[in-house]
């Protein structure tokens, strides 16, 4: 008998995705009974889906913008197992999605047109710490808070967190080049890779796993494979690098008022002014997270969610900060500047992690209150610091003067330069708002995809993103490595 993934906690809080309504009856593709045996035969009775009640939450993406129907679900229990249905696969030419836990953003691990997608969820259970080492090494399907919890029970860290790791994957994490909250201090998951296996299209696996920090001998295969978005490659096995847990953690939400002198009213004023305070936080050193929030999305966190107050509730914007270090200078330094700073009007501080805890959902929330509104066109987008005002002074602008009833909440990575705008109203079918968002980061030096990848999101803009030369080196590595394009095709890498 089929049967569906046990049910795992949805990404983000909550899972807003409903079956397309295209799905089902005579439209759905199927691969035929000759292929479906095979994979059958590769993966176990019971793990090839084809039951749309079945394969309906692997066809559409948490934001319920982007997916459509598959032609089946498998979901291989082992490397060797997924090595055979790639074979079979690619043998036919058939495209391939790879999945983890389908918590992207972008619509890259959704199938599209009836291809078949490959969960890599059953991929875990599997989780080895090297404490003396400093390494994690765990199956693709592991969830983000299996490995840190792991790695947590012999004194280690991740270095790697984001709000939807209760479901999110080290494979797709991989994948993705996953970001999350501590880019500031430990750098997205490729700088966190110390290997990997995997498998490529024609079923021939990769086998990296050496885990030294010095090892020249030819191509950064793991470093390639991640950002990939599956189209290269299907990762197996992960290799992390770990951290040691700090002594002290300090987290603070602060409560910031916007001086007149630092533009009009509105959020340029805002960020320029979490930029300000944000940088000299970050001269102090050990700060591990550097987050800004404004507040049309702390009130809808606050309405959605629940949560008391924030402090000092008519702030013009709120920097959420978390610093460690191996004593208590860290924390004490880092009170000493908020308690004296002009531009900050109140802070709320927590040691513990219940506290750190109840202050991070302010910051964390967001996602899931935005989705309360409606789905959302979601830009993910980095600029340089010093831009990084401006930007969100003329996206908030130009996006009200287009469409005066739509909801623009910004929210994100002070630190990195990556702001997440997320704007509800315009119909999610329409790219104009991306569009024009993306136009105007483009227009200064940005990125239109900071850490959600380009999906079929961002495929569009790719084009205008990088150089002539570096889109030809892009897809002679594709042809090289997936030459009949069944990994993934239609993500990433633009026609043409
Ligand atoms: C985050 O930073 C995620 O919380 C999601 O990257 C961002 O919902 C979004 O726009
Ligand atoms: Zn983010």
């Amino acid at each position: 008998m089929a049967s569906a993934e046990p049910s795992r906690k949805a990404g983000y809080g909550r899972h807003v995705s409903e079956p397309p309504a295209a799905l089902g009856g005579g439209g759905r593709p199927r691969l035929g009974p000759r292929l479906e045996g095979a994979l059958r035969a590769a993966v176990g009775e019971g793990h090839l889906l084809t039951d749309p009640d079945l394969t309906a939450s692997y066809e559409r993406d948490w934001t319920g913008r982007y997916g459509g129907p598959a032609a089946a679900v498998v979901r291989p229990g082992t490397t060797d197992e997924v090595a055979a249905v790639l074979r079979v696969l690619s043998a036919e030419s058939v495209a391939v999605v790879p999945q983890g836990g389908n918590t992207g953003l972008v619509g890259g691990g959704v199938p599209r047109a009836g291809e078949v997608v490959l969960s890599l969820r059953r991929l875990r259970g599997d989780v080895h710490v090297d404490p003396e080492d400093r390494l994690l090494e765990a199956g693709a399907g592991t969830t983000l808070a299996e490995a840190q919890q792991a790695a947590r029970e012999v004194g280690l860290e991740v270095g790697l967190d984001l709000a939807a790791r209760d479901a999110a994957t080290l494979g797709g994490m991989v994948a993705t080049n996953a970001g999350g909250v501590r880019v500031v201090r430990h750098g997205p998951l490729r700088r966190r890779l110390a290997g990997l296996e995997a498998v490529l299209a024609d079923g021939t696996v990769v086998d990296r796993r050496g885990g030294l920090l010095k090892d020249n001998v030819g191509y950064d295969l793991p470093g390639l494979f991640a950002g990939s978005e599956g189209t290269l490659a299907v990762v197996t096995r992960v290799l992390l690098r770990l951290e040691p847990l700090p002594a002290s953690r300090v987290a603070a939400f602060v409560a910031l008022r916007a001086p007149e002198a630092l533009g009009t009213p509105g959020a340029g004023r805002a960020t320029a002014t979490a930029l300000q305070v944000g940088r000299e936080i970050l001269r102090l050193g050990g700060i591990e997270v550097l987050e800004v929030v404004y507040p049309p999305g702390v009130r809808l966190v606050c309405e959605h969610a629940g949560l008391p107050a924030p402090p000092d509730p008519g702030a013009d914007a709120w920097l959420l900060v978390e610093a460690t270090g191996d004593d208590e200078v860290t924390t004490a330094r880092l009170g000493a500047l908020l308690d004296a700073h002009p531009l900050v009007s109140a802070t709320a501080v927590a040691l513990d992690a219940p506290g750190r805890a109840a202050l991070f959902a302010y910051r964390e929330r967001h996602t899931e209150a935005i989705a309360r509104l409606g789905v959302a066109h979601k830009l993910d987008v980095a600029v340089p610091l010093s831009r990084l005002a401006r930007l969100a002074a003329e996206v908030v602008d130009a996006v009200a003067a287009r469409w005066p009833d739509a909801a623009t909440v910004l929210f994100g990575h002070l630190g990195d330069g990556n702001l997440h705008v997320n704007v509800v109203g315009p119909p999610p079918d329409d790219d104009e708002v991306d569009a024009l968002v993306l136009g105007i980061v483009l227009a200064h030096g940005g990125s239109v995809s900071a850490e959600h990848g380009v999906g079929v999101a961002r495929l569009p803009f790719v084009s205008r993103a990088r150089h002539p030369g570096d889109l030809a080196a892009m897809r002679a590595v594709k042809r090289a490595l997936d030459p009949r394009g069944v990994l993934n095709p239609g993500v990433l890498i633009p026609a043409g």
